[in-house]
């Protein structure tokens, strides 16, 4: 689905308003989050899929307070052109095992860090799917991790992205190698 149809995509009657810009190529990777409060630890996820050139869009929408908006826009994921869908939430972290349910896309699942258990509850509540229903979940807070899992899916069938991938490795590596103490 071109992107300028994404304006008024309607999902099981309930209008979803996206962030994507009006031209351009749909987006490959949805970075979902439960709460605007997730956006500082997912906005590295953001910067990485920029750096690699990977079109992306973020948006907010919660297993628990907009349960049926998420499950409609899980369901359409997948014929608009998404590729993978990152979720991150904390708490009861049910956002990406409920993405999952309804969509054959990759789904990353980020816990994130909680004010009350530190993201222990986070990490158990997302990572203990039931077998048939995966959820790739990566650290707590392991925003960037989720993005480079996203691009690693994304590169085995794309060789400029599998390119930039190796080139990124070298450059890790070199930083580390160059580290003194
Ligand atoms: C989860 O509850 C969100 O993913 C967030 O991490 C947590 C707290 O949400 P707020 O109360 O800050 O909106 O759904």
């Amino acid at each position: 689905m071109p992107v300028h149809e994404l304006e008024n995509f309607e999902g099981d009657g309930e209008m979803i308003v996206l962030s994507t810009e009006k031209t351009g190529p749909a987006p490959l990777v949805a970075i979902l989050m439960g709460s605007a409060s997730d956006a500082d630890t997912m906005e590295q996820a953001r910067q990485i899929l920029k750096d690699f050139d990977v079109v992306c869009e973020m948006k907010v929408l919660s297993a628990h307070r907009t349960p049926e908006q998420t499950i409609s826009y899980a369901k359409a994921a997948k014929s608009r052109g998404t590729k993978v869908i990152i979720a991150g939430a904390g708490g009861a972290a049910h956002l990406a095992g409920v993405i999952a349910a309804v969509t054959t896309l990759p789904v990353i699942g980020i816990p994130i860090k909680s004010k009350s258990l530190n993201g222990l509850d986070s990490l158990l509540s997302m990572v203990q799917m039931p077998a048939g229903i995966p959820v790739a979940t990566v650290a707590i807070d392991g925003a960037a991790n989720a993005a480079l899992l996203a691009i690693e899916m994304l590169a085995l069938s794309d060789a400029g992205l599998a390119a930039k991938l190796d080139s990124y490795r070298t450059k890790m590596q070199e930083k580390v190698l160059k580290s003194s103490v």
